[in-house]
């Protein structure tokens, strides 16, 4: 896959995305990471990005013309063009298996308090990571980029890696352990030594659904739950 980040701070993308399983990926070809600077495509002599915003108010907006000239640069006929904004649909894994389908996504970061709104258009889709406020879309690109990187079919050494994992199937995961069995006095949960698969799977599942009632219970309800509801609307 080939993705581009058009962004005044390349190296606050590069950076985090040289390392690890990401940066392996880059190495073996299977992700082509680019940059487009806006910076490069000023004329004046203070190379300058951004401006006041009309109607007044705090921060200064990223003008227009220099964004559009870095996307440009980069933008082809089969791209997919991604703005990175507080404002945008949230990202999920969902959202993530599909840009791994694409062949080349642009990442436009915004920084400032925004950008000029009429570069918005160009964007097939705006996206934030959350609800909280970044300085800058930089950290979001970084976010997004690997969490479809290790998506692409190779980057992953096991596969399945990617198949039982948490949110993929609705719940989070169960957790993990390795060696040593005791650790500080603290056990390894017997239902994981005792080579029954099924004693496994069932252990997994209950711990699974009982996190995910915790932590996250907008998630979808577990089996269990579910059942109850079931037998709930049955009866009355
Ligand atoms: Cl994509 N950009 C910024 N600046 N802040 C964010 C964000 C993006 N997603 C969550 N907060």
């Amino acid at each position: 896959m080939r993705v581009d980040a058009v962004t005044l701070f390349p190296e606050m993308v590069d950076r985090p995305l040289s390392e690890s399983i990401v940066g392996r990926a880059r190495e073996e070809g299977y992700l082509k990471l680019g940059f487009s600077n806006p910076r490069d495509f000023t004329d004046d002599r203070h190379r300058t990005v951004d401006d006041k915003p009309y109607g007044g108010g705090t921060g200064m907006v990223m003008m227009a013309e220099p964004l559009y000239k870095a996307l440009l640069k980069v933008r082809k006929k089969g791209s997919t063009v991604i703005l990175l904004t507080p404002k945008g649909r949230r990202f999920d894994q969902a959202v993530a298996l599909e840009l791994a389908k694409k062949k080349h996504l642009i990442f436009i970061c915004g920084h400032y308090e925004g950008i000029d709104e009429r570069i918005t258009p160009l964007a097939d889709l705006e996206l934030s990571i959350g609800d909280y406020v970044l300085t800058g879309g930089e950290p979001a690109a970084v976010v997004v980029i690997d969490a479809v990187t290790r998506l692409i079919p190779g980057v992953l050494k096991k596969s399945d890696a990617t198949v039982n994992e948490t949110f993929t199937g609705g719940l989070l995961e169960a957790p993990h352990y390795t060696r040593p069995g005791v650790w500080r006095g603290k056990q390894v949960p017997q239902a994981l030594l005792s080579g029954n698969h099924k004693l496994i799977q069932d252990w997994r599942r209950e711990r699974a659904e009982e996190l995910t009632g915790r932590n996250r219970p907008d998630l979808a309800p577990p089996a269990a739950a579910k059942k109850k509801a079931r037998a709930k609307k049955i009866l009355s």
